[in-house]
């Protein structure tokens, strides 16, 4: 189903300087799980990566003439978010490779565990047809081994990850968008110290459980200093029914932490 941010304003920092849709930010629509669309595709030579140890996975976006895209707009400080989840949901990665002149980009993977794993990159070409456009594409990878899958942990409304406890707060329905509130907390008092991490005080993306379909949760709290905390605000739009793996990322003292907790969306 198409998904469009027509209405939403741009988050700070969003680059996209197309004069015909200010402030706006055009969507190709989608779920993340193919590898091409509108003619952009992810292109690859790695289907395998080595077990329990770091690996490089070397990539390009081919554009429609088929040439590799080299000019990207920035988007959330980046002009590429790439992820790496294995089809259990665990192993959840996300960091932002290097390209090279010819648009060839490294992605250096911490290590993997044997299973099926799927990349994605997230990314809006500054040039040609697709200029303006978000893209989420991915491909799969396999990592040889014996692989033993971890059961998604229940629905729960709140985590902790290094003494922080993470309270998620929206009824979420698939294909609508519906705000949702995250309040951070340490020892029981609301956290006041959030750094800026990628132009948010916190970065939200989620994968759907069964076939990992990507979403990217827009933050609506704007940054303002090394003081964010504790409500912040998204808007949340599911493609999809069913149980989704959030991952929320937020930094403090340079230390960044990444929380995950199991949502059902209706
Ligand atoms: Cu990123």
């Amino acid at each position: 189903m198409p998904s469009t941010t027509g209405a939403m304003p741009s988050p700070a920092g969003s680059s996209h300087e197309d004069p015909s849709m200010p402030g706006m930010d055009k969507m190709a629509g989608g779920n993340g799980l193919s590898d091409s669309q509108n003619g952009y595709r992810l292109t690859s030579s790695t289907a395998t990566l080595p077990v329990g140890t770091k690996a490089s996975y070397r990539f390009s976006v081919t554009g429609p003439d088929g040439s590799p895209v080299t000019a990207y707009a920035v988007d959330q400080t980046k002009r590429l978010h790439f992820y790496a989840i294995r089809s259990d949901l665990t192993g959840f990665q996300h960091f932002h490779p290097t390209m090279a002149k010819d648009g060839t980009w490294t992605a250096s993977l911490d290590a993997l565990t044997p299973g099926a794993w799927r990349v994605f990159a997230s990314f809006t070409p500054d040039s040609g047809p697709g200029k303006g456009t978000a893209f989420v594409l991915s491909r799969t990878v396999t990592v040889p081994g014996s692989a033993s899958q971890t059961p998604l942990p229940a629905a729960a409304g709140s985590t902790t990850v290094d003494g922080y406890t993470v309270t998620v707060n929206g009824e979420l329905r698939a294909g609508m968008e519906h705000p949702l509130t995250v309040t951070i907390t340490k020892g029981g008092k609301p956290v006041t110290d959030l750094q800026p991490y990628l132009d948010t005080y916190a970065h939200l993306t989620a994968f759907h459980a069964g076939d990992a379909a990507f979403a990217h949760l827009h933050p609506t709290t704007m940054v303002d200093g090394d003081h964010g905390g504790p409500d912040l605000s998204f808007h949340a739009q599911l493609p999809k029914a069913g149980n989704w793996r959030l991952f929320l990322q937020f930094q403090t003292a340079g230390t960044l932490h990444t929380a995950a907790l199991t949502m059902n969306v209706g």
